[in-house]
């Protein structure tokens, strides 16, 4: 139980972001850490990671085939975010402890698929690419941050000419450039199974195969062009690089706008990592943005785990940060991709781990409680310790928990990774951090430090 969220002030209030106001509700649930990222605009700042990674992907989607969007608003309605793309009334993702809310009816959108039906019903391009900042709640680690970037692609063909013999002869150009790289692509899936991942019913399986090999073959060239890069730069940094063929997978997925739906995986230092989503869209979407003769495909990819294996990047983090000792090693990359280099870590200080350990509020005492009990979210531990110490949180991990067999009260023991990326901290300050971090438990989840 906790009461995060719960204290929301009757009387409404509007917030300005980004020189637009909206009315707060009791939905209202973002956090100044996160409205202050709002302006960062990684995805287009000059020799960003990110931006560059953008870069070097766009490449292989040129205009003006591909119209590239990279400045659409992050605020979006729940309509734009979840509805238009077939998301059911009880998707967890619609949940507040999932997705940062304005109101009841608008969010920080939590993908780039938000601008899909949007995009296609303007049907200003034969296909598009949409960069964008997203925004979820989320666990607290290296590869999970709660703003990241995500690119949206999506093309589409009148459905006369899917089976006219254009995509095949480009699937073949694709092929042929594969075939000169060592990649090993492991696709051990059907294109379409009846019951994990159907064929739409509107369409005919030539069709589904013909979008797909498109879909799955530019995307294969995407990471083949992202590998070459990082190759070529590890070979600066160490002539001797010897670098293993490069593997990936193509697994089964679900997502409620596309089908058949897939994810591509990469096998990286050791663990295969997921990078993209992907899918032929749901003829519905294409209907009801009055586009219903066309056909495509669309994905989107995580662009921090990009760059993270582009540049050879530890820590999500470090994409926020504006030390000159990070920014500097990518000067002069956006005019120049030749000039790429491997991140070089500054310095890798020590870390410093604090456990905290509460005793929940009972369910059974809701009675004396007074108001609406809501249910336990890890979400909420993640966001609190957070908002309580900045960048400064490596990770959080629970490391404990039991039921007291008597009381039947429930106790959590979570630890707080504490590591800064531009200096050593001292005990003192991390003992004081710490403290803010137990303070706000407290006072945000209700919950009894033991
Ligand atoms: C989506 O967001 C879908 N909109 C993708 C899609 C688009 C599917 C179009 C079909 C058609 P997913 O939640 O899996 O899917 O996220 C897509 C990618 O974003 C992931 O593969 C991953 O690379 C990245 N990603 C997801 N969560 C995080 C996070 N917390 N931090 C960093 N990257 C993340
Ligand atoms: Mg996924």
């Amino acid at each position: 139980p906790c009461r995060y969220n719960s204290n929301t002030s009757t009387s409404p209030e509007t917030i300005t972001i980004e020189g637009k106001s909206y009315q707060k509700d009791s939905w209202h649930n973002l956090p100044p850490n996160i409205t202050s990222s709002i302006s960062r605009r990684l995805h287009v700042q000059k020799d960003h990671p990110i931006s560059i990674t953008r870069s070097i992907i766009e490449s292989r989607f040129p205009s003006p085939t591909y119209a590239h969007h990279n400045t659409l608003f992050p605020i979006v309605s729940t309509y734009q975010n979840f509805d238009s793309l077939g998301f059911p009334l009880d998707h967890p993702g619609r949940s507040k402890t999932d997705t940062y809310y304005i109101n009841a009816s608008t969010v920080l959108r939590t993908h780039t698929s938000a601008h899909q039906a949007d995009t296609f019903r303007a049907n200003a391009s034969e296909g598009f690419l949409i960069s964008a900042d997203v925004y979820r709640r989320d666990a607290i680690d290296r590869s999970h941050y709660p703003v990241f970037h995500q690119m949206e692609g999506a093309r589409m063909w009148d459905r006369s000419k899917v089976l006219n013999g254009d995509i095949a002869k480009a699937v073949w150009a694709d092929m042929e450039k594969l075939s000169k790289h060592g990649m090993k692509v492991e696709d051990p899936n059907p294109p379409t199974h009846e019951e994990r991942n159907p064929l739409q019913s509107e369409h005919s399986l030539q069709e589904a195969e013909a979008i797909a090999a498109h879909l799955k073959r530019s995307l294969e060239l995407v990471v083949v062009e992202i590998f070459t890069r990082a190759k070529q730069a590890a070979l600066k940094a160490d002539p001797s690089f010897i670098d293993e063929p490069l593997r990936v997978r193509w697994i089964e997925a679900y997502f409620p706008f596309t089908s058949p739906s897939w994810e591509l995986e990469v096998f990286w230092q050791g663990d295969w990592l997921e990078v993209l989503g992907c899918g032929v869209v749901k003829q519905d979407l294409f209907k009801n943005a009055d586009v219903p003769d066309q056909l495509g495909w669309a994905f989107g990819i995580g662009l921090e785990r990009i760059a993270m294996l582009l540049f050879e990047i530890p820590d999500i983090r470090l994409f926020w940060s504006k030390d000159p000792r990070f920014l500097d090693q990518f000067k002069g990359v956006s005019e120049d991709l030749d000039k790429l280099r491997k991140f070089v870590p500054f310095s890798k200080y020590p870390a410093c781990y604090k456990d905290v350990a509460f005793w929940l509020k009972s369910s059974s005492s809701a009675a004396g409680g007074g108001g609406m009990e809501m249910e336990f979210h890890e979400n909420d531990v993640m966001e609190i310790v957070r908002d309580a110490a900045g960048d400064i949180v490596e990770d959080v991990s629970m490391t404990d928990s039991f039921v007291h067999p008597k009381t039947g009260r429930k106790s959590l023991c979570y630890r707080v990774n504490y590591r800064s990326l531009e200096r050593t901290l001292t005990n003192e300050e991390a003992n004081e951090v710490h403290e803010r971090v137990r303070g706000a438990l407290v006072e945000k989840l209700g919950v009894e430090l033991r």
